[in-house]
């Protein structure tokens, strides 16, 4: 049996045990009997989402203010799906219920802020984790460390409250932050993750192009940062 064929199998596998397992009629009296508590539970990650999103619009604004540029390029936002949700649920053996999932899992809000510079990702990032409702619960540095593979960015976990009418919650939180060029290598990437049935040599070859562009790209943003921080460093001796 070949990789693809191995691959298959699993593939067939998992989706056996989701069909028999996950949507057998104990997961989906769960899903019935939580339909309220879930529709909640979704909402305030939606609501973290708000919060944090807005941080970092007020972060841009002030920067434009004061440096008379925008270090935001662009802002998305995500909540997880519930496939991918009940994957991981899944995959990592955690208890099937929400105070379990929302204790274990922490990227069912995400937040990607793709930055110009990298420079600004770690302004941006220290910007944030400076505020004093925010917690950082744990950090990923994949640009001064990056994946094998070639992926770079950097990752928080923060908690942030929200306020709703009678209470105060704390709600985990993924931040992404990554060059734009970073962010143009991860979703081709991601492309080549989620195919099947690619032959090993082909995958073997395509990953290999992959890490030579990441290593370029990397390149690429490090000379923009230098040309852009020797063109402010102009303007200040004018
Ligand atoms: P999706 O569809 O983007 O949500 P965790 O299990 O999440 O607590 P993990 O896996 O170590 O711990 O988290 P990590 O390394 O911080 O990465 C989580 C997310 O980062 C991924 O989410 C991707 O969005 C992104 N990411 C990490 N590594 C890679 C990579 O090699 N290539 C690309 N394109 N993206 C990557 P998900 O849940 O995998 O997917």
């Amino acid at each position: 049996m070949d990789f693809n064929h191995i691959n298959t199998y699993i593939n067939q596998l998992q989706d056996d045990f989701i069909r028999n397992g996950l949507m057998s009629d104990e997961f989906l009296d769960f899903m019935n009997e939580n339909k309220l508590p879930m529709d909640q539970f979704f909402s305030y990650y939606r609501c973290a989402i708000m919060e944090i999103e807005t941080k970092f619009n007020v972060l841009n604004e002030q920067f434009s203010l004061r440096y008379d540029r925008n270090p935001i390029e662009s802002i998305k936002t995500r909540i997880k799906s519930m496939d991918s949700l009940i994957r991981k649920v899944r995959d990592k053996n955690i208890p099937l219920t929400l105070e379990a999932i929302e204790e274990n899992i922490y990227d069912i809000a995400g937040v990607r802020v793709v930055c110009s510079f990298i420079d600004d990702i770690y302004t941006l990032a220290d910007s944030l984790l400076s505020q004093d409702d925010i917690k950082l619960i744990r950090r990923k540095d994949y640009i001064k460390n990056p994946k094998s593979g070639g992926y770079r960015s950097l990752h928080l976990i923060v908690e942030v409250p929200i306020f709703l009418q009678n209470e105060k919650r704390h709600m985990k939180v993924e931040v992404q932050l990554r060059t734009i060029a970073m962010d143009f290598w991860a979703s081709l990437e991601h492309k080549l993750r989620y195919k099947k049935n690619i032959p090993e040599a082909e995958l073997k070859a395509i990953s290999e192009d992959l890490i030579d562009c990441a290593n370029q790209s990397s390149k690429l943003d490090e000379r923009m940062m230098e040309i852009h921080n020797h063109i402010l460093s102009l303007e200040r001796t004018q």
